[in-house]
């Protein structure tokens, strides 16, 4: 008599294995922060060691005072004697028009209209901004906030470095007063979808962020480290500059950082292993089923 079972091991091996491979989210623990005082709190890296012209730098940031005026995030400075130096940041403020992209001598600095300020202090904002020939782009929170198209981007030499918390190293450039967390550089311009799509996303979920073009990425969540890791394995760690005050405090990540879309497209090599465990025990699984009906008839 013709019976079989309606959940055997079999299937249910096979349900747990699709459960894992479809599933795209995973959950990141609750990582660390870094709270930057707005008084000499700085990070800067070593030199890039390349030539960089189109890049993206983004950042979360959690203004600690939404008033201060012409602090930087996230830049790329290359300090000669002045007055030759130059520098690319995403700064707050440095115009009293909120969020903008500064340079030496205002030469690439750019703001949309009377700009975007935060109205409080207790928001995170994740801010990038994407530099090609002839197009800058500045996103808050994944928008659009301006574009300029006027000015060719400036190369920035092999001697040049990732500055965090500082609009410039020369001095004046004004110090950021803010909580940061997931500072990332890339030496591609990202698009919209790329920006949107990993904004929430942590270096520290492993495969969440493309490595096509990131040159740095900075978690913080490597807790009271100094420097800060650099977390690619490109080796540009973050040294926190000497500071006569209160140094950086690392801090509880209240970010909205979590869960991730990974591309699932191209099962791991583990993941294969499993597929392969499963379909043999599924083959193995469907002759005895055969046998026992043969047997049974
Ligand atoms: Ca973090
Ligand atoms: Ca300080």
């Amino acid at each position: 008599m013709f019976y079989q079972k309606p959940f055997t091991p079999f299937t249910l091996l096979i349900a747990l294995v699709i459960i894992f491979i479809s599933s795209d989210s995973k959950i990141v623990a609750q990582g660390n922060a870094l709270n930057l005082d707005g008084n000499q709190d700085y990070l800067t890296t070593p030199h890039l060691g390349i030539e960089l012209k189109e890049k993206t730098m983004e950042a979360w940031v959690k203004l600690n005072d939404i008033n201060h005026m012409g602090s930087g995030v996230v830049g790329i400075d290359v300090n000669y004697s002045m007055p030759h130096q130059n520098f690319d940041a995403i700064t707050y403020n440095e115009t009293n028009n909120g969020w903008m992209l500064s340079s030496e001598f205002f030469r690439r600095t750019t703001v949309s209209g009377s700009g975007v300020k935060e109205t409080s202090t207790n928001e995170w904002v994740h801010m990038a901004v994407t530099y090609k020939d002839y197009d800058y782009q500045l996103y808050r929170n994944g928008t659009l906030i301006h574009q300029r198209t006027l000015d060719s981007a400036f190369v920035f030499p092999t001697n040049s470095n990732i500055i965090i918390g500082q609009r410039h190293s020369f001095a004046g450039g004004s110090d950021l007063n803010a909580v940061i967390d997931e500072v990332r550089v890339w030496n591609i311009a990202r698009d919209s979808f790329d920006i949107q799509s990993t904004m929430n996303c942590s270096c520290s979920q492993m495969g969440a962020i493309p490595s096509t073009g990131l040159l740095a990425c900075y978690t913080f969540d490597d807790f009271g480290a100094d420097p800060v890791l650099d977390v690619t394995g490109n080796g540009y760690h973050a040294s926190i500059a000497t500071d006569a005050n209160t140094n950086p405090v690392y801090v509880v990540s209240t970010a909205p950082i979590s869960t991730c879309a990974i591309n699932k497209a191209i099962p791991t090599l583990g993941e294969w292993g499993i597929i392969i465990l499963a379909l043999s025990m599924l083959t193995f699984g469907m002759l005895a089923i055969r046998k026992n009906l043969i047997l049974a008839n």
